[in-house]
């Protein structure tokens, strides 16, 4: 049985401008259970000792924590693993992660949902699904919905986690549309207050 379902909430703290740490106490306090660090401007000591500590945070509320990126500090931490495109290859991450690691790759076509089922990730994360104003390099077009149905028909019982542009009533129409879980970045990490965001999508749980 998967634990991959439901929100997936990614802590940015480079979109939050706010440390990793009290946004996730405050995805934590909303009920999140599935939460992954992306920091991309971090230095190794600085994604290694936030990643420490929500790991920690995490494990004390059951919640489940994944890395992004960074297959050492994954292993170091004792989190799961998420990589994309440009990262190293979910094999050699295998390598220096526990054996009951969860490794997911991030996937924007048909023939990267193939590359990565191959690879035997634990999961796929594929968008963008809807329009983001979260900067990320070379994202194709929005895939929309129905590009989601027929990238969860294409991972078969692989789970799909559905990124881009989610607010809670699109997450429902994903949940909808045969995705395991929804990735949010920019509805979380720019709420106001972050644990009433999160509750908000109590409908997907
Ligand atoms: N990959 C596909 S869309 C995206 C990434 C990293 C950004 C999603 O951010 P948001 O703010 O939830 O739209
Ligand atoms: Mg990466």
């Amino acid at each position: 049985m998967t634990r991959i379902r439901g929100l997936y909430a990614i802590v940015d703290p480079a979109v939050a401008r706010r440390d990793a740490l009290p946004l996730v106490t405050a995805l934590l306090e909303g009920g999140a259970r599935i939460v992954q660090l992306r920091w991309k401007t971090a230095n190794g000591r600085q994604l290694f000792e936030a990643s420490r500590d929500c790991a920690n945070a995490c494990a004390a509320a059951g919640a489940l924590f994944i890395v992004n990126d960074r297959p050492d500090v994954a292993a170091l931490v004792g989190a799961h693993l998420h990589l994309g495109q440009d990262d190293v290859p979910v094999a050699v991450a295998r390598k220096i992660l526990p054996p009951n690691a969860l490794v997911g790759v991030s996937t924007h076509s048909d023939a990267e949902i193939d590359a990565a089922l191959a690879a035997g990730v634990d999961y796929i994360g594929f968008g963008p699904i809807f329009h983001t104003a979260t900067k990320a390099a070379h994202l194709p077009p929005p895939h929309g919905l129905d590009g989601l149905r027929r990238a969860c028909a294409r991972a078969g019982p692989t789970p799909v986690v559905a990124i881009g542009g989610f607010t809670p009533e699109l997450a429902v129409q994903a949940r909808d549309a045969g995705a395991q879980a929804v990735a949010v970045i920019g509805d979380l990490c720019r709420a106001p207050d972050v644990a009433a965001r999160v509750r908000q999508y109590g409908a997907l749980t």
